[in-house]
């Protein structure tokens, strides 16, 4: 039997386990990537481990998240992770290099190998052939110390694509389609290949579009084959030493199939607010818009901005329109700048930010109260945008510039011809904004430089035998990390705070839960199906842990906020029977005993609703290693106890 591409990855970096689906297996990672809103803490827990040099091929640390400098805060962050980076062997990317997956993909990013980032966009290196999966940060600094990364071997999912995209729909039209029809929760426990014929009409920064949104469906990770398309793209960066060939065997075997026409597909917009609500622009219809935002790591490349700027080229913004312009990369900026498309953007009225996520992570930019947004962004979960009542529509970059220019929904197929524009056949190469690490024997007298923004990693105990808590807040389906941990400018510069953090814990869903959390000391969360899903970030489970939260228990989790909860050592547990969650409420007490031989033996776990006065089981969603973990109370604990 032949392999699919992913399948092959993993067989050359499979270090423990079986292939089979759903059984754990741990992987050797080739590369990391951190960006700097989850990497302070990263690299807390990577010093915490005390392994003086990362052992991976090539790990590099990026700072495009927190780049609105408005006090000291992020700042102190940027040199924390400069200097721990320049100490341990990691590359630094300067803040003004670019968006991390954007710049990797560029720059560093290798066919065949394994990537795993602090950030659930990494599949973007999908887009190249990479095996490439967003992780915890505590995940990242195992895999950077040399550890195995584990996942749950997923099932293989192929999207068969054939034809040709008509002019001006796009990549993000692709993605959309797939979201579409497979929901945010349909790529949970699957890889997802793109094949066919119509592969090879797609660029590699389109491809990479793909892969960096299959994040919104829940998948593992999402891979193109590296054919001659990636040949030419690596070459173009000045790597074409860096390409091997790559596809699936002629027998390879698929759990499920795909197929997808390119020609029949429209422009769509994701409406709010998820981004498996999608309709094609004609079906929305010319309704007034306010807002514009052009950038983030699925929709920033060359080609991207290009063609933005080509529809913008002599015309104006509408006038009750804002256009807001952020370039994925210095690469992009600098070339944008010197072939002129800059002063056409500059032109026609677009605010041009600097290349890094911005208002793709609520940094700035947040749109007027009721706001119409079309951004071509990944993510328009409720809030994330900074204002809570803003109307994020996810469209690509055809159908963000032209309807701009309309001051509505528009379809860009109305602008009539294409204009065509080529992959340059060099990108302009220019490194000096990523700083190379001290050599070993200069590593030992670099001075790591904290600023008093850098708080604690908060204190876990081992797993207590028995769990006496209340309900403390009952949540529905598709809760995202944005909701329980958000972020934007007011708070993202603390994401090396903890206690500060706390405040912000779940206010999307209920203002009161961090008060309620203070008051009882310890609790349970209640959810639904997917919780968790969107964001690697570990605040939304090191957050909770402050709080004390001892265990969720939801319908079904999304995978990395899984992983991540058990790595800080809080139960994730599973209704067996999902009609339960209807007879619990709010503030009801619960019960678990005899908890540590539970979790020791697997099986079920019993939980009593002390209130309501009824037992239901739960399952812990856990393998054995992790088991372990989150008795010896997380996997700090637990790496600790193991190198001892
Ligand atoms: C996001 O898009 O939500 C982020 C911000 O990039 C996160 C990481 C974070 O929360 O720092 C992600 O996608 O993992
Ligand atoms: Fe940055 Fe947005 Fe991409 Fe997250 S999704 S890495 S915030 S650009």
């Amino acid at each position: 039997m032949g392999y699919t591409i992913a399948q092959k990855i993993i067989k050359n970096h499979l270090l423990s386990g079986e292939m089979t689906v759903g059984s754990e297996i741990g992987l050797r990672i080739d590369q990391t990537l951190t960006q700097d809103a989850t990497g302070t803490m990263a690299y807390l827990e990577f010093e915490a481990m005390g392994v003086p040099r990362v052992k991976t091929e090539k790990s590099v640390a990026y700072i495009d998240h927190n780049t609105l400098q408005t006090g000291f805060e992020n700042a102190d962050d940027h040199r924390f992770i400069q200097t721990v980076a320049k100490k341990h062997g990691i590359y630094f990317s300067r803040p003004g290099n670019g968006i991390c997956h954007q710049v990797h993909l560029e720059r560093f990013g290798i066919p065949g190998k394994t990537l795993i980032g602090s950030d659930s966009h990494t599949p973007t290196g999908g887009g190249i052939g990479m095996l490439a999966m967003g992780a915890g940060g505590l995940d990242v600094a195992v895999a950077m110390g040399g550890g195995a990364y584990y996942i749950n071997m997923p099932k293989m999912v192929k999207i068969n694509l054939t034809g040709r995209l008509q002019p001006w729909v796009s990549a993000k039209d692709v993605i959309l389609e797939v979201l579409r029809r497979l929901t945010v929760k349909g790529g949970v426990g699957k890889i997802i290949e793109y094949a066919g014929e119509g592969v090879k009409t797609l660029t590699v920064p389109m491809r990479a579009t793909i892969t960096n949104m299959g994040a919104e469906l829940g998948a593992t990770t999402s891979i193109f084959p590296s054919d001659e398309v990636t040949r030419e793209f690596l070459k173009a960066q000045g790597r074409e030493q860096d390409y091997t060939p790559l596809a699936s065997d002629a027998d390879a075997v698929y759990d499920e199939t795909l197929d997808i026409d390119l020609s029949k597909l429209a422009p769509m917009a994701a409406c709010p607010h998820s981004p498996d609500n999608v309709k094609t622009i004609e079906e929305i219809g010319p309704r007034k818009i306010d807002q514009v935002c052009i950038g983030s790591c699925t929709n920033s490349s060359y080609l991207d901005l290009m063609r933005v700027a080509s529809i913008l080229k002599g015309k104006t913004v509408h006038p009750d329109v804002s256009l807001s312009i952020a370039p994925g990369s210095k690469q992009v900026y600098n070339m944008l700048a010197q072939n002129g498309a800059l002063a056409d953007l500059i032109a026609a009225g677009a605010r041009i930010l600097e290349c890094a996520c911005g208002p793709c992570i609520g940094m700035g930019q947040s749109p007027n109260s009721k706001g119409i947004s079309l951004r071509t962004f990944n993510r328009n979960f409720e809030g994330r945008s900074g204002t809570a009542d803003g109307q994020i529509y996810l469209v690509s970059p055809e159908t963000a510039a032209v309807s701009a220019l309309t001051g509505v929904f528009t379809d860009p197929r109305t602008l009539g011809a294409e204009v065509e524009i080529p992959q340059p056949e060099h990108f302009l190469i220019n490194d000096n904004m990523v700083v190379a690490p001290a050599s070993e024997e200069e590593a030992a007298s670099v001075e790591v430089l904290r600023g008093p923004n850098i708080k604690e990693f908060p204190a876990t105990k081992a797993l207590e035998d028995t769990i006496q808590a209340k309900a403390l807040l009952k949540v529905g389906d598709n809760i995202s990390t944005d909701h329980i941990m958000p972020a934007g400018a007011k708070i993202l510069p603390y994401r090396s705070n903890i206690p500060y953090l706390s405040n912000f814990c779940f206010t999307v869903c209920d203002k009161e839960f961090p008060e309620r959390c203070r008051q009882e000391g310890k609790g349970i969360v209640i959810g639904g199906s997917n919780y968790g899903q969107g964001s690697s970030r570990e605040h939304a489970a090191l957050v909770p842990l402050y709080l004390g939260v001892k265990a969720v228990i939801v319908k079904s989790f999304a995978r990395i906020h899984c992983a991540n909860l058990a790595n800080a050592g809080i139960l994730p547990l599973v209704f067996k029977d999902e009609s339960v969650y209807g007879k619990i409420d709010q503030m009801d007490e619960l019960e678990i005993t005899n908890l540590r031989e539970a979790i020791q033996k697997g099986g079920a776990i019993t939980v009593k609703d002390v209130t309501k006065g009824f037992t239901f089981e739960t399952e812990a969603v856990l393998t054995q290693r992790q088991r372990d973990i989150v008795l010896d109370g997380g996997l700090l604990n637990y790496t600790r106890e193991h190198q001892a």
